[in-house]
């Protein structure tokens, strides 16, 4: 393999789109040396299959307004690679939501779902639906009208959809619905369902908890952990949300968090009453966090800035793709930040991994350490197909035991002779040789 020819050609081919080629640049340049060394891959022309997706469907979604008015979005989802299990990744409202975003998603995934350990394909679905503003009446008709294309290429054995941005238990609950009601069927088509009808225990808090196991895995291989230290978490959402619930309970304090609006700094830390306040602001539909300062007189509110500025120990990018470069990455550096996890997807941008990977902090990939989302996911269907439900105890030691487990699977094919782990190259090469593997054994389909 060569990793500029590929590209170019690649390039060619889809012109334009720059989420999807960044995705595919960073896994070929970790796993070109393994590949070289295994001709069978470039015989079998794994990594031409690998990059194209198996299938895309793109339907248009007509719904009506409160008041009447029609409107026209456009979804998607991408079939990636089922290889090692069926089809399995979120769902994505946003109004950036296009082809190039939804094929990053979708090619992280199927690396992300080796990872797990669990049998689960890659996939990525969404619209570019905007729910901000939006009444809880009109995001039920837009998730029917969404629904009601979706349903026909999805299924329990065959794609396994579930949320991400803008997508979570009550958006799951409208598109259930509406699948149930064509389908004829109540299975496990969607995760991330409500407790009352299929869904698990502590998937709402898995990815944020997730994030902050495998981050608890980095520290503790240097003899250190999150207790008393300063973290930055970006983003207000589900993800932000989980991750300052276990960085607060573990001894860490969570000194800032962030929407597209800025981001606040509260000196003070994040404690319960502060967390549950950032359910309010997510549920609220505004798209905002500078209400918090009206909450909490203590913190600052720095409209259109990023929380890399301030000094601390640990950041965890929560919030979405690309929203930490080059320089925030050397701010962050320079005072003294030891470790970032990677709670969103692709959050680092190219130059930012190089700054962190030159000066040796630890570093892990969201394909790696968010990975705890979709595992419980994958635990949630593992419970409907059994028909029976664990306790919050019992996903939350599978959810440990997998971080655990994808931390080691880093370690092992990340590190390097000095003894610092790449956890880029670790975990694309993992995720790699398990999905090459399968393919190889299937034949060229
Ligand atoms: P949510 O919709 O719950 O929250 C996303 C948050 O990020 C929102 O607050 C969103 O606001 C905010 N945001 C978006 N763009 C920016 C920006 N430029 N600056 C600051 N904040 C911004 O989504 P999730 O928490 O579920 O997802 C967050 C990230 O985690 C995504 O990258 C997602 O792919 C990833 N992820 C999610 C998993 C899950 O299980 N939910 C699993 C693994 C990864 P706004 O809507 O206004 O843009
Ligand atoms: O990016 C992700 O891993 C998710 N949004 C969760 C996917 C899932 O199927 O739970």
């Amino acid at each position: 393999m060569n990793v500029t020819n590929l590209m170019n050609s690649l390039e060619a081919k889809h012109p334009g789109e720059k989420e999807y080629l960044q995705a595919v640049h960073e896994v070929l340049e970790s796993i070109e040396e393994v590949y070289n060394e295994n001709p069978q891959y470039e015989s079998a022309k794994i990594i031409e299959r690998l990059v194209e997706p198996d299938r895309i469907l793109t339907f248009k979604i007509p719904w009506m307004d409160d008041n009447g008015d029609v409107h026209v979005n456009l979804g998607y989802r991408v079939q990636f690679n089922n290889s090692i299990g069926p089809y399995k990744g979120g769902l994505r409202f946003h109004p950036s939501v296009n082809l190039s975003i939804l094929k990053f998603l979708g090619f992280e995934q199927i690396f992300k779902n080796a990872l797990t350990t669990l049998p689960m394909g890659g996939g990525k679905g969404g619209s570019d639906f905007d729910p901000k503003g939006k009444s809880d009446n009109e995001i039920m008709r837009f998730a029917q009208a969404f629904m009601l294309e979706l349903w026909k290429v999805i299924g329990p054995e065959t794609d396994v959809p579930a949320g991400d941005i803008g997508v979570g238990g009550r958006e799951i609950g409208f598109l259930f619905g509406m699948y149930k009601k064509l389908a004829r069927e109540h299975t496990g088509v969607l995760t991330g369902k409500g407790l009352n009808w299929g869904g698990s225990l502590v998937r709402p808090e898995a990815t944020g908890f997730g994030n902050v196991y495998f981050s608890q895995e980095m520290l503790a291989t240097k003899n250190d952990s999150f207790k008393g230290k300063t973290v930055a978490i970006s983003g207000f959402g589900n993800v932000a949300w989980g991750a300052a619930t276990k960085v607060t309970e573990l001894g860490g304090k969570v000194v800032t968090i962030s929407g597209p609006d800025g981001y606040i700094y509260d000196p003070e830390g994040l404690d319960e009453e502060k967390i549950e306040y950032m359910l309010e602001l997510r549920a609220s539909n505004n798209d905002i966090v500078s209400p918090y300062v009206e909450e909490f007189p203590e913190a600052t509110f720095f409209a259109g800035k990023k929380p890399w500025e301030q000094k601390v120990d640990i950041a965890l990018p929560c919030a979405t793709q690309n929203e930490l470069n080059g320089d925030d990455a050397k701010l962050l550096v320079a005072n003294g930040c030891i470790c970032v996890g990677e709670g969103a997807n692709m959050p680092s941008t190219e130059e930012a991994i190089a700054v962190f990977h030159e000066n040796k902090i630890l570093f892990s990939p969201g394909k790696a350490s968010n990975a705890g989302g979709v595992a419980t996911s994958g635990l949630e269907m593992t419970q409907n197909s059994n028909k029976l439900n664990w306790t919050a105890e019992e996903v939350d030691a599978k959810l440990k035991q997998i971080m655990k487990d994808i931390h080691g699977a880093c370690v092992k094919h990340g590190t390097a002779e000095d003894g610092y782990v790449d956890y880029v190259k670790g975990a694309n090469i993992a995720g790699f040789l398990k999905v090459a593997d399968s393919m190889l054994d299937q034949g060229i389909i």
